[in-house]
């Protein structure tokens, strides 16, 4: 496949959620950045940046709610855009290593929070997990291979049905795993010790922006006074944030919820993200230990190297 369909391939994949979950959407992200530097045809380095800027612009327009995606994109450009005199090879070679050491981190990072918030997970535990989320996953799965007997449910998560692959994956690790349909959460919440779920994004103010009905499992948690975990890789938190942006919560089409065509004058609304506020989480497990939402401003300050009043860049 020439560079540029393969490229496209990536985008198309993202918008069409054949690649989901912000983590993979992240490395898939890098992935794409690394093939333009690889097969750039651009003559010099001025061409290059224009060349990677337009990749950038196409690759954040697939989706808008993953922090991650952007987060990814600077990573892997922002050291080439900053060094404009560079020679063009010293760029290109430049932003492969970025995007390579990326998707090094990255993995290393779900890895890590695995370790990290398995600490916090007891032998005997009920766990209950929403959507699916490499982060949560590896939690639950590494408590499970320290020989803690684990129970999980896991929710649907209409209306793409995320849950079924979480159910699946556990299940595959022998994993005790019970389905249930999202409107089940508040029949089953107090069956179970602890919540754990994934982030999308994560606010200054350490809201959490994820799969829509999470901020809804918050809710009946807190009412049952079950804990409330969010597993995320640093790269999720949301520099916007710290000047005030909103985090967008995407709208995907309605016929992913039925076929609008059978309901003639009914309007349907399917935002696909929701976001739970800091008072019902009660800690955040990331790659460099972890936190109370409480510290997200800390942790976006030293990641974006920010002072207030400065501008983003
Ligand atoms: C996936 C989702 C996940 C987070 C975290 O939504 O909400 O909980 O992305 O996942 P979608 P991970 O299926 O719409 O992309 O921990 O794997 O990054």
């Amino acid at each position: 496949m020439m560079a540029q369909a393969q490229i496209e391939k990536i985008a198309e994949d993202i918008r069409k959620m054949r690649i989901r979950g912000a983590g993979r959407i992240a490395r898939a992200a890098a992935r794409a950045l690394k093939i333009a530097a690889k097969t750039t045809k651009a003559r010099t380095s001025a061409e290059f940046l224009k060349e990677l800027e337009q990749v950038s612009r196409f690759l954040l327009n697939t989706r808008p709610t993953a922090v991650s995606l952007p987060n990814a994109i600077r990573f892997v450009t922002h050291k080439a855009m900053v060094s404009k005199d560079l020679d063009l090879e010293t760029l290109r070679k430049m932003v492969i290593s970025k995007a390579d050491e990326f998707i090094k981190t990255s993995l290393e990072a779900v890895k890590r929070i695995g370790e990290i918030g398995s600490r916090r997970i007891s032998d005997g535990d009920v766990i209950m997990t929403h959507c699916n989320s490499d982060c949560a996953l590896s939690v639950i799965k590494t408590a499970f291979k320290q020989g803690k007997r684990l129970e999980v449910f896991v929710t649907e998560s209409r209306p793409m049905r995320q849950g079924l692959i979480s159910a699946r994956e556990l299940s595959r690790a022998g994993i005790p795993t019970t389905l249930i349909v999202d409107s089940a959460v508040r029949h089953f919440i107090r069956d179970v010790d602890k919540v754990i779920v994934g982030a999308d994004s994560i606010a200054a103010n350490g809201a959490v922006i994820n799969k829509i009905g999470t901020s809804q499992l918050a809710l009946a948690a807190n009412e049952a006074r079950v804990l409330f975990f969010v597993a995320a890789e640093s790269y999720k938190f949301h520099p916007g944030t710290l000047v005030g942006r909103l985090v967008e919560i995407e709208e995907r089409p309605p016929n992913e919820i039925v076929n609008p065509k059978r309901f003639p004058g009914v309007k349907i609304r399917n935002p696909v993200f929701d976001v739970t506020p800091p008072e019902y989480i009660d800690l955040i497990i990331t790659e460099r230990g972890i936190i109370p939402p409480s510290a997200a401003y800390v942790v976006l300050q030293e990641q974006f190297e920010w002072r207030p009043g400065e501008e983003l860049v």
